[in-house]
């Protein structure tokens, strides 16, 4: 009887099950809808993209770990749990009857739940907005003189990961905020990884690291109401930096256009620090970092940032990507400028140690010693971009660190940092963190612990392990501190004297620029002071410029409408550093998005656009054909923006075909009641022209689009505006143009 009672039991638990599997007729009820266009089929994975391998890899116990090993498919044969059971439905909770309630024996359902509600880790305190990439690093060999560091030498090849970021966002916010950049590179160097941590700025708010919480805090939005979001334009910032005037030559730098870069790809990168190089003889060498973008170091206008803030919040991550994507591969030359390693630490006066300072390249010149390719996007961003571990304190043999303050706290704060944001000590683990050069480390367990170490004797010295691994020496690639002798004196909270200087080099880089960049700061500052809401706060920041420049300060005073102070202390004659400036220099158009105004219901506006998009593709730039519905417009051409998609920031030159009268989804420009007449022009295309006049880029027209020229209240005869017969006449002069990058004439010079 019991096995009659069993086997009946049985049969039902089948049949439901078989019920379950057989699945459900697509619109019968009960059923799900049908999916679209879901394969019905289990699938092999698909082909892996040549940009989906892993890094090469090893795990702390020195055993390779390809590709293979690494890189989920998504596309497997089967959905499984994470331990590999085969699923047959993932849409439905396990219930006692369709409309019962959820059981708790649902493992699948509780797996997957639990598993999303640990999706995120804490993000970065700061930089913590950023993108990744992958790429390559090839030495010149130029430097083995002063550093014996091998990926420096002739034609070794490193690869390189590399993350731009924001420093005071959250993870969430816009790209195009007023900030400072990050530019942090991996070597995975066949030595030991080198992180070259970097800035887009080459000096430091702070000299001593023990201030970065005060400034960070001073930063971030106001802990009362959690506003603004990623701006510095508020009463904590000016507060902090008016009463800590160390801050002031970083600050010129952060309301200059440096802070608002038109791309990564188009931004200077520096270590600022002063960083120690060895040669193979052991001779020392003290010098600086910097990174030159081969695009040349371009900038956004304040209100272009504004605009893609909103439009486009992913404006720099996207033009990364899509470089990238479309094989325009951005370059950055590596240089060095060289020191004399003396006791004083001092270079023509400046205190090599004090990271609120530069040294001029007019006075030690920036030598390219290797170049960086970034030339592959990431596979799975939280995988890369967010769980890659910079620290400055990755140095292979050959880098050394000096007594810099700001960079003894960074020594201590990044390997700290990753305790908690990627959950214990064994970071380095993570794929994307895992050096290239053997690793044979005596670090054991912890948190999320990967390698199987064998062995029994995980210490030194031990005879039970054959006395495994031993130590290297010099000749055998060890890495040995530079025995560099300790400053004499007592133990003090002090700084030492020659970082008193607060103004020198903040005038130097007032005057080191160029009417309109001199302009862009004012507005810049007079904005942000603008933004405060104590007074005392924006009296305070004037007597700091007032130090700085009485130019500055009187100009800033007068957008505020309040007087300008006297300075309080004498100020030093500076020599100007032209090399500061970003504009005079003519530099390729690589990478340029050229928006091309179409009428797609008039097909003499497409004459030409073939070969136009042919020249500007091979010039290194990307066409955008703009019309008032998207789709195929002719044999082989598609609108890829409409004119309610398209928004004049994303464009570095329009060029206009065709002058299209309004489309059914435009809203009515003027109010025809008025008595008005309607513009004949769309109103979309009318304000595209009007803001790429207002922030200086080239404008070209053919055909009849000097109609929508004169209807945006431009013409023909207007600096940067290029009118031709044809396509091709008028794109040869645009692309001239873009070499300068802006019209800059366009500015009224108001600052001499
Ligand atoms: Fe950083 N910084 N920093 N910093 N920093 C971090 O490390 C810190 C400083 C920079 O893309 C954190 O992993 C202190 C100077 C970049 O992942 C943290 C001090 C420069 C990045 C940290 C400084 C930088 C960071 C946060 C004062 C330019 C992004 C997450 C002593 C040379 C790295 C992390 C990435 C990130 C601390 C000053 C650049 C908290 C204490 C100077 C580019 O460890």
């Amino acid at each position: 009887k019991p096995a009659k009672v069993v086997k009946e039991a049985l049969d039902k638990a089948v049949e439901k099950v078989a019920d379950l599997v057989t699945p459900p007729v697509p619109g019968t009820p009960g059923s799900a809808p049908a999916p679209l266009d879901a394969p019905s089929e289990p699938q092999g994975p698909l082909p892996r993209k040549p940009d989906q391998a892993s890094p090469q890899t090893r795990t702390a116990t020195g055993a390779e770990t390809g590709a293979a090993a690494d890189v989920r498919e998504q596309q497997g044969e089967y959905l499984t749990t994470s331990t590999g059971v085969r699923l047959y439905d993932t849409d439905h909770s396990l219930k006692a009857g369709a409309r019962g309630p959820t059981l708790l024996q649902d493992h699948h359902l509780r797996e997957k739940i639990t598993h999303f509600d640990h999706e995120r880790i804490p993000e970065r305190v700061v930089h913590a907005r950023g993108a990744g990439v992958h790429g390559v690093f090839v030495g010149y060999g130029n430097a083995t003189n002063v550093c014996k560091a091998g990926f420096l030498a002739e034609g070794v090849s490193t690869p390189v990961f590399t993350r731009f970021s924001t420093v005071v966002g959250s993870r969430g916010s816009a790209d195009t905020v007023r900030d400072t950049r990050g530019f942090s590179t991996k070597f995975y160097t066949s030595e030991g990884t080198f992180d070259l941590v970097a800035n887009n700025i080459p000096v430091f708010f702070i000299q001593d690291g023990i201030k970065f919480p005060d400034i960070i805090h001073a930063a971030k939005p106001h802990p009362d109401r959690e506003i603004p979001q990623a701006q510095s334009a508020h009463d904590t910032f000016w507060d902090f930096v008016s009463t800590h005037t160390e801050a002031t030559h970083h600050v010129m730098w952060q309301m200059s256009d440096r802070a608002v870069p038109r791309s990564y790809r188009m931004m200077e990168g520096f270590g600022v620090h002063t960083f120690r190089l060895v040669n193979a003889e052991g001779q020392t060498s003290l010098v600086k970092f910097h990174w030159k973008p081969k695009l040349g170091v371009h900038s956004l206008l304040w209100e272009e940032a504004q605009l893609i803030a909103g439009v486009d919040p992913d404006f720099h991550r996207r033009d990364l990507f899509d470089a990238i994507e479309s094989g325009a591969y951005p370059q950055w030359e590596l240089g060095i400028q060289v020191f004399p390693d003396t006791p004083e630490q001092t270079f023509e006066g400046i205190d090599l140690l004090d990271s609120t300072k530069i040294v001029p390249e007019e006075l030690a010149p920036v030598q390219p010693i290797g170049m960086l390719t970034l030339n592959r996007n990431t596979t799975n961003f939280f995988a890369e971009t967010e769980q890659i571990a910079f620290h400055v304190g990755h140095l292979p043999p050959g880098i050394d660190v000096t007594d810099d303050p700001l960079l003894h706290a960074r020594l201590f704060s990044y390997i700290d940092t990753q305790l908690s944001r990627l959950g214990g000590p064994n970071f380095n683990q993570i794929p994307i963190n895992r050096p290239h050069a053997p690793v044979n480390d005596m670090l054991r367990d912890g948190f999320h612990q990967h390698a199987v170490h064998s062995g029994v004797a995980p210490y030194k010295p031990n005879t039970l392990d054959g006395g495994c691994p031993f130590m290297a020496g010099l000749q055998t690639g060890a890495y040995v501190e530079f025995p560099a002798p300790v400053a004499e004196g007592v133990k003090e909270r002090r700084a030492p004297a020659s970082f008193a200087d607060h103004y020198s080099q903040p005038r130097m880089f007032y005057r080191s620029l160029t009417p309109v960049e001199k302009e862009h700061l004012v507005r810049a500052f007079t904005f942000e002071l603008g933004k405060c809401y104590e007074q005392a706060v924006k009296e305070r920041e004037l007597r700091v410029l007032a130090n700085v420049d009485a130019e500055l300060c009187a100009l800033v005073a007068a957008g505020l409408g309040l007087p300008a102070p006297e300075a309080t202390e004498p100020a030093a004659e500076v020599a100007p550093s032209p090399a500061v400036s970003q504009i005079g220099q003519v530099w390729p158009p690589d990478g340029r998005l050229i928006g091309i105004v179409v009428d797609a219901d008039d097909p003499a506006s497409l004459d030409g656009l073939h070969t136009l998009r042919q020249t500007i593709t091979a010039g290194g730039m990307v066409p955008l054909i703009i019309a008032a519905r998207g789709g195929q417009l002719d044999e082989g051409l598609v609108a890829q923006r409409t004119f309610l998609t398209a928004r004049s920031i994303e464009f570095d030159a329009v060029l206009l075909a065709a002058a299209p009268p309004p489309a059914p989804d435009a809203i009515p420009a003027r109010d025809d009641k008025a008595g008005a007449p309607a513009s004949a022009v769309d109103p979309r295309v009318v304000l595209m022209v009007q803001e790429c006049y207002r922030h200086a880029k080239v404008i070209g027209v053919w055909g009849t689009g000097e109609a929508a020229l004169v209807e945006a209240g431009c013409s023909a005869g207007d600096l940067g505006i290029v009118v031709g017969e044809t396509p091709a006449d008028v794109f040869t002069e645009v692309q001239t143009l873009l070499g300068a990058h802006r019209v800059w004439d366009r500015f009224p010079a108001t600052i001499a």
